[in-house]
């Protein structure tokens, strides 16, 4: 092979190199910056409403995000995916290297038919992995909460039907004036 034929080639391969490894580090990274949300109340029955603390998403990569979308998710354990229960979301239009942007807390409903038990409430950015990033794994928060059993008596049935059950000596009047009160409480929380 000629000389010179063989520095072109070298040339050719040191440029390929620069050039791949230059594209290979040109990548967004999207990342929950303001750490595990604030859920209030921690405790709450099926059907109830909490309140996540804002948080702020930021893109500490070196390329744009280009729009993705976020979820909120109920889950069994502290990592969020988006095979957890989806209670909510919203979408981002692009971040630029080093920008961000800060959410109000979002109002979110627990599923009716949860179990009683421990769980977390989470925030999953990039939910349908539509960014590609340097790292996928820093893109969720999540908070453990309680979920309580569910109120027995948050209609007027319910409380005739404990009012029905003292006449028939199944239960004592305390009973039905607790499920009067607890149906009375269930209804201000609505
Ligand atoms: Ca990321
Ligand atoms: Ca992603």
């Amino acid at each position: 092979m000629p000389r010179f034929l063989k520095i072109s080639l070298l040339t050719l391969v040191i440029l390929s190199a620069f050039t791949v490894n230059s594209w290979a580090q040109s990548v967004a990274d999207l990342v929950i910056t303001s750490g595990s949300p604030t859920v209030t109340p921690s405790s709450v029955a099926p059907g109830g409403t909490i309140l996540l603390s804002s948080w702020t998403v930021k893109n500490q990569g070196t390329a744009s995000s280009g729009y993705f979308e976020n979820g909120f998710y109920l889950s069994a354990d502290s990592t969020i995916t988006s095979s957890d229960t989806y209670l909510d979301g919203n979408a981002n239009t692009s971040l630029e290297t080093g920008a961000q942007f800060t959410w109000g807390g979002p109002d979110l409903v627990i599923p009716a038919s949860t179990s009683p038990g421990t769980y977390y409430v989470g925030i999953l950015v990039d939910k349908n992995n539509q960014v590609t990033e340097s790292n996928e794994t820093n893109n969720y928060v999540s908070r453990q909460i309680t979920v309580t059993a569910s109120t027995t008596c948050s209609t007027w049935a319910d409380v005739v039907a404990k009012y029905q059950e003292y006449k028939n000596g199944d239960a004592t009047f305390r009973e039905v004036i607790e499920c009067f009160k607890e149906r009375r409480e269930h209804r201000m929380d609505e």
